[in-house]
């Protein structure tokens, strides 16, 4: 653990850091995020829906809840096969982390053999994975590490007073207490929000301080934009002031400076210039791959031409795999330039 890393943050202390001067506060992020990464890498994940749709939970931003009337195809759990066929598929396009997400409320006793073998099939093809399956009994954390699992995202989405007015049918306890059975059966830990749901500045600090002020800190922090889904009740909510957002990425690399933090869902909507000043304020990964879950995603050969003019390359834990990964990249990237010099 760093020696800046800390688990005590206070709200007037956090507060002061979101709304000092925009330079000051990119300065002081930036500052950090070198003292614990190389600036010019970025971790990229690939996420696949493994059950889509008719979830029972009532997320008011979510195109999978069944409470609301959405234009999502619904999809029971998919094949072994097919998930493995798709984290190939990632692999060939550079990305490093599969990340399979259920629209369950929680995975049942009859799911688990399925999600267990989609688990080590991943593994064998040499990528880190993630799963996102809901809320987790004790056991089911227990059969996810033994199976090799790296990652589970469970995020806690707001801040504790916002959280009723998105959710009803879980409560705030109820996600901290399976981050914490996920964190105890030696699983890392996955765990963000979502901004521009109508939360107020004082939502995203509070969000933020539950996050860094649990006992340990998420090693992946998601930051979503909303994505706004045609039938869903954040549908017409106001835009977030994209400023606003920066500053939120910028105070989470503040305050997790060891996590990597994620630009995850809403890149499809954000400028290139934005995404560019979110990587300057410690965002330092991205889901990458045309589809998110439900929604779009930008295009991969947008995103690596993207990434050749920032300068930006894609993480990889060791030299030998690096050597591979970015001849892979840069093959990937050769083809989108030709594609995008030719039409
Ligand atoms: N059902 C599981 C759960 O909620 O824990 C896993 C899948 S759920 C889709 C994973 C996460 O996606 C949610 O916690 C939420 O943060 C994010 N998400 C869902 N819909 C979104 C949207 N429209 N915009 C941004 N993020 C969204
Ligand atoms: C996370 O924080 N964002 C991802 C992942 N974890 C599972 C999901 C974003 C979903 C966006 C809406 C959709 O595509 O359905
Ligand atoms: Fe279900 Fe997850 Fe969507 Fe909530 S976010 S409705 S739990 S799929």
């Amino acid at each position: 653990m760093g020696t800046n890393t800390r688990h005590n943050w206070t709200y007037k202390e956090v507060e002061k850091i979101f709304n000092q001067p925009f330079n000051d506060l990119l300065f002081q992020a930036q500052g950090i995020h070198r003292e614990h990464f190389n600036p010019n890498k970025i971790q990229i994940s690939t996420l696949l829906s493994i059950k889509t749709g008719a979830c029972p939970e009532d997320c008011k931003y979510c195109p999978q809840s069944a409470h609301y009337q959405t234009d999502i195809e619904k999809e029971k759990l998919v094949a072994v096969q097919s998930v493995l066929d798709a984290a190939k598929r990632a692999k060939e396009i550079g990305s490093t982390r599969f990340c399979m997400g259920a629209a369950w409320r929680n995975p049942l006793k009859k799911d688990m053999p399925y999600v267990l073998e989609m688990v080590r099939s991943v593994k064998s093809l040499g990528m880190e994975t993630c799963m996102t399956l809901g809320r987790l009994d004790e056991e089911q954390a227990e059969q996810l590490a033994e199976a090799g699992l790296d990652y589970y995202n469970h995020n806690l989405d707001t801040s504790p007073e916002f959280y009723g007015q998105i959710i009803t049918t879980r409560t705030y306890e109820d996600r901290l207490q399976t981050i914490s059975k996920v964190r105890y059966a030696g699983i890392k830990v996955c765990c963000g929000g979502i901004l521009g749901m109508g939360e107020t500045q004082k939502d995203r600090i509070n969000l933020l301080i539950q996050l860094a002020n649990l006992p340990e800190h998420p090693e992946s922090v998601p930051i979503n934009m909303l994505v706004k889904v045609k039938g869903t009740p954040l549908e017409k909510i106001e835009d977030l002031d994209p400023f606003e957002f920066i500053r939120t990425v910028a105070v989470a690399r503040i305050l997790m400076p060891e996590s990597h933090v994620r630009l995850s869902a809403g890149r499809e909507n954000m400028s290139e210039e934005m995404q560019a000043m979110a990587f300057f304020a410690g965002a330092n990964s991205i889901f990458y791959g045309e589809k998110l879950l439900t929604t779009p995603n930008p295009q991969s050969e947008k995103d690596l031409i993207l990434m050749k003019r920032l300068g930006i390359r894609p993480e990889k834990k060791n030299d030998y795999e690096d050597e591979v990964h970015q001849a892979v990249i840069a093959e990937s990237l050769i083809i989108a330039t030709q594609k995008k010099d030719c039409c």
